[in-house]
């Protein structure tokens, strides 16, 4: 990355300028999204895209069962296109769609031209069915403002595992992640799939247990060439503890990333299917104890980790701690927090107490165009944050210039991500 100084002297931004410019150099930057469960073209239909898919993003669903008299059991039994259809007449027809979730639809449906305010889905129908995928991602990708995507890939997905035996996903704008949820939190539940693999793993994670979960960790790392290695983890996740998980995290996972260079990603404070009816929307939070994290961090000064945490209550400490450890970098305002009063408020707090050493967003797109207006939303909230920090590092006597945004605008959304992992490399 250049030196800044030689171009600040030279035109120092002032007033209504540095917001243009901030606005200017975000919308000119390609980011890298570095958490989706969007995926490549190449491992077919995981990839979710298209109207019925992005109407019934399980967000849309949390808020259809608050406003619709149907239960929850009723809307299961509906086909795709009819709980489409059922949720855009509840939340865009019967009620102006207010909410992140829903005028993140009609944000996608503008830009592509479609109408905003239509009875029925017919028109979007149409047009989306007659996009080509091989030509929709990189359109969609442009309309969003990034160059890349990152996936979340499960190895022991029965749907997915063998499209990567078969040959994978090679796209130059999907990078790969090992997502390591089913090992770690469901162990007792899915040992059996890596035993009838020919590991040798038992029950208790016991003998050779964890060095064969490192010998499945390897051959996966060649077959996906992942970017990092990921788990989301509950509200209650302890470390050190006598469990399973904190036995795997130790003797297998933290090891094998250090043996092929990798960052952990570790997403702590989600409270698993509080109400099970919902499915995918039936999740929750809960404050963590991030004591854990502190003890990891501490324990493990050679591996690297990207760490989001769900509850807004956490964010001071996970913050502070990002001072203590150089061995964390903190992303995105992950899933309950991506609303733009939360986001602001975190990203703020962060820019005060870390400067640019960190990753302020990922879009956590399930549906391919949701990309569009998660990004389009933290660009319109980043702006003021942005040129407000100029605004006051201007009036404490150090101009700013067009130079400086560059730098930090490509550090925080691509630089960071980049140094952290092997992709700049
Ligand atoms: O664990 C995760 O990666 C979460 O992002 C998802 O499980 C969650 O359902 C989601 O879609 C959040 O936006
Ligand atoms: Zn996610």
């Amino acid at each position: 990355m250049s030196s800044i100084h030689s171009h600040a002297e030279a035109a120092p931004l002032e007033g209504a300028a540095i917001l243009k410019t901030v606005e200017e150099v975000l919308a000119a930057t390609p980011f890298i999204d570095m958490h989706t469960h969007t995926f490549a073209s190449s491992l077919g239909a995981l990839g979710l895209w298209g109207i019925d898919e992005l109407v019934t993003y399980h967000y849309c669903e949390a808020e259809l069962f608050r406003s619709s008299e149907v239960k929850p059991e009723q809307y299961w039994a509906l086909s795709k296109q009819e709980k489409a259809d059922l949720i855009w007449k509840t939340l865009f027809v019967d009620h102006p769609p207010v909410s992140e979730a829903t005028r993140g639809v009609v944000a996608v449906l503008r830009a592509f031209g479609l109408p905003t305010q239509s009875v029925d889905l017919r028109a979007a129908r149409a047009f989306f069915a007659a996009q080509p995928i091989e030509s929709h991602i990189p359109n969609v990708f442009r309309l969003a403002g990034i160059s890349e995507a990152v996936m979340t890939n499960d190895p022991l997905d029965p749907a997915e595992a063998p499209l990567w035996k078969a040959g994978g996903a090679k796209h130059p704008q999907f990078h790969a992640v090992l997502r390591l949820d089913r090992i770690l939190n469901k162990w007792a539940e899915h040992w059996q799939a890596l035993a009838a693999q020919g590991y040798e793993v038992d029950e208790r994670c016991s003998g050779k247990s964890t060095a064969e979960v490192r010998r499945f960790l390897a051959r996966w790392v060649k077959r996906m060439d992942p970017v990092y290695m990921a788990c989301s983890l509950p509200d209650t996740f302890q470390f050190p503890e006598n469990s399973v998980r904190a036995k795997l995290l130790k003797e297998a996972v933290l090891p094998a990333c250090r043996e092929f260079d990798l960052p952990m990603s570790l997403m702590i404070g989600v409270r698993y299917l509080v109400n099970p009816a919902l499915r995918l929307a039936g999740d929750a939070v809960g404050r963590a104890d991030l004591r854990a994290l502190e003890n990891i961090l501490r324990e493990f000064p050679e591996n690297r980790f990207l760490v989001s945490v769900l509850s807004r209550e956490n964010q001071h400490e996970l913050t502070v701690y990002a001072r203590k450890f150089s061995n964390i970098m903190l992303f995105g305002c992950w899933w309950f927090l991506n609303n733009p009063s939360i986001v602001e408020e975190i990203t703020r707090e962060r820019l005060e107490m870390l400067g640019t050493t960190f990753i302020p967003q990922h879009s956590d797109a399930r549906i391919l165009e949701q990309t569009i207006y998660k990004w389009r939303n933290t660009r319109r909230t980043m702006a003021p944050i942005l040129a407000n920090a100029y605004r006051l590092l201007a009036e404490d006597g150090r101009p700013v210039g067009r130079t400086d945004i560059e730098h930090d605008v490509t550090r925080l959304f691509r630089g960071n991500f980049e140094r952290w992992t092997k992709l700049g490399r």
